[in-house]
C-alpha cells in the first residue's frame, strides 16, 4: 500500500513506539494531540479520516470529535476500559469501537493482589520507615493481616476472575457483587453491594467506569464494611466517591485503602495524599512493557483487520459486529 492510498487515521494521544511505528507503516497517521490548533487540523483533514487510534484512558472520544470526522468508521481504544469513549453515540452513528480485552487481565490481576498485600502489610510505609533510620530505634509496629480476611470482589469479569483465581491460593473466602450471577464460579454472589460489604472486610473493585457505576462505593458501603475495612480499587476511580472515602479513612470508619485509579486522573486530592496509611499508585495496573505491547498490538490489529475488510477483532458490546438491524 502506498502512502497516497493508505487510510487516514488520527492518534488522539501518544502511543508507545511499538504500536505507533506499526500504524505509521500502514496508515497515514495524524497526531492530533501534537497540533497547536486541533480544530484547524480537524477542519483540514477531518473528512479524510476513517479511523481513530485512541490514546489512553484520559483522552475523551465523543460526539464532538465524531462531528469533525464525518467519514469515521472505527475507533480502536487503547485499553479494555472505554468509559473515555462515547460508545453509545458511536453506535448511533454506525461507528465501531474496539477495546483491548484479555491481553492485560493477568497483569492487572497481579498488580491488584500486590496492591492488596501492600495495603494490608503496609509495604510502602515499612520501606519508608527503614529508610528513615527508624528500625535502629525500634521494630515497625505489627500490621493487620490477610489471614483472617473475607474478600468481596466488585465486578467479577475477566480481571475480577483472574484476581479471584489468585486469591484462592491465599486460602481466603471470596464473594462478589455485579449485576448478574456468574455461572462459571462457585463464589457467593451478592446482588446487593451493601449486603456484601457488611459480610466481608475487604473490597477489591475491578468494575468499569461510566454512569452506571458512578460512586457506587460510597459512605453507605464504607459504613457497612466497618473499622477493619480495606478497599482496593484497580477498576476506575469514578466507581468510588473519593470525598466519602477520605472522610471514611479520616474518621476510622474503615481502616485503609489501596488505589491505582482516581476520579480525576492524574490529579489526586491533597486530602488523600496527606493520609500516610493509604497506598496510592499512578494507574499502573497494565503498565509493563510486555502487556502494553500486547495492548498496542491488539489496537493495531483491530485497525488493520477493519481496513483489510475482515471486520473488527474485539468490538465492544455497544457496537456489535456484524452490525445489528
Ligand atoms: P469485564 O470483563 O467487562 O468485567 C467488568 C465486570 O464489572 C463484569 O463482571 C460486570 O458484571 C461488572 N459490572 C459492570 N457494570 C456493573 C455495574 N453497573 N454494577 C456492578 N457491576 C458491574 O471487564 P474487565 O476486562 O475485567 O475490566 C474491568 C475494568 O478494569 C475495565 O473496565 C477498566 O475500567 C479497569 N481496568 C483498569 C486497569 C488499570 O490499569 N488499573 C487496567 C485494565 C482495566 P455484570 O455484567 O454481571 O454486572
Ligand atoms: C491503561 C486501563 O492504563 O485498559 C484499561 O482500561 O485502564 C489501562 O490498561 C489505559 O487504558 C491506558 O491509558
Amino acid at each position: 500500500m502506498t502512502a497516497s492510498n493508505a487510510p487516514d487515521i488520527i492518534m488522539t494521544g501518544p502511543l508507545m513506539a511499538y504500536a505507533a511505528d506499526q500504524l505509521r507503516s500502514r496508515f497515514t497517521v495524524h497526531e492530533l494531540w501534537k497540533a497547536d490548533d486541533r480544530a484547524a487540523m480537524l477542519r483540514e483533514i477531518g473528512a479524510r479520516v476513517r479511523g481513530v487510534a485512541g490514546g489512553g484512558a484520559h483522552v475523551r472520544i465523543d460526539g464532538a470529535l465524531f462531528d469533525a470526522l464525518p467519514n469515521l468508521q472505527l475507533v480502536a481504544n487503547f485499553g479494555v476500559g472505554y468509559d473515555n469513549v462515547d460508545a453509545v453515540e458511536a453506535g448511533r452513528r454506525g461507528i465501531i469501537v474496539t477495546n483491548t480485552p484479555d491481553v492485560l487481565s493477568d497483569e492487572v490481576a497481579d498488580l491488584a493482589v500486590g496492591l492488596l498485600l501492600a495495603t494490608i502489610r503496609q509495604l510502602p510505609q515499612v520501606d519508608r520507615y527503614l529508610r528513615a533510620g527508624k528500625w535502629l530505634e525500634k521494630a515497625y509496629p505489627l500490621t493487620t493481616s490477610l489471614r483472617t480476611r473475607k474478600i468481596g470482589i466488585v465486578g467479577l469479569g475477566r480481571i475480577g476472575k483472574a484476581v479471584a483465581h489468585r486469591l484462592e491460593a491465599f486460602g481466603v473466602p471470596i464473594a462478589y457483587h455485579g449485576r448478574t450471577r456468574q455461572p462459571d464460579v462457585a463464589y457467593r454472589f451478592y446482588p446487593s453491594l451493601v449486603e456484601m460489604a457488611a459480610d466481608v472486610d475487604t473490597l477489591v473493585s475491578v468494575a468499569p467506569g461510566g454512569a452506571a457505576t458512578h460512586h457506587m462505593i460510597g459512605a453507605e458501603v464504607f459504613k457497612a464494611l466497618g473499622p477493619n475495612g480495606i478497599v482496593v480499587n484497580v477498576g476506575r476511580g469514578t466507581v468510588i466517591d473519593e470525598q466519602a472515602l477520605v472522610e471514611a479513612l479520616t474518621s476510622g470508619t474503615i481502616l485503609s485503602a489501596g488505589l491505582d485509579v482516581f476520579e480525576d486522573e492524574p490529579r489526586v486530592p491533597a486530602a488523600l495524599m496527606a493520609l500516610d496509611h493509604v497506598v496510592l499508585l499512578p494507574h499502573v495496573g497494565s503498565a509493563s512493557v510486555h502487556t502494553r505491547e500486547q495492548m498496542g498490538q491488539l489496537l493495531v490489529d483491530n485497525l488493520k483487520s477493519w481496513f483489510d475488510d475482515k471486520g473488527p477483532l474485539t468490538p465492544v458490546v455497544e457496537t456489535p459486529w456484524p452490525k445489528r438491524g
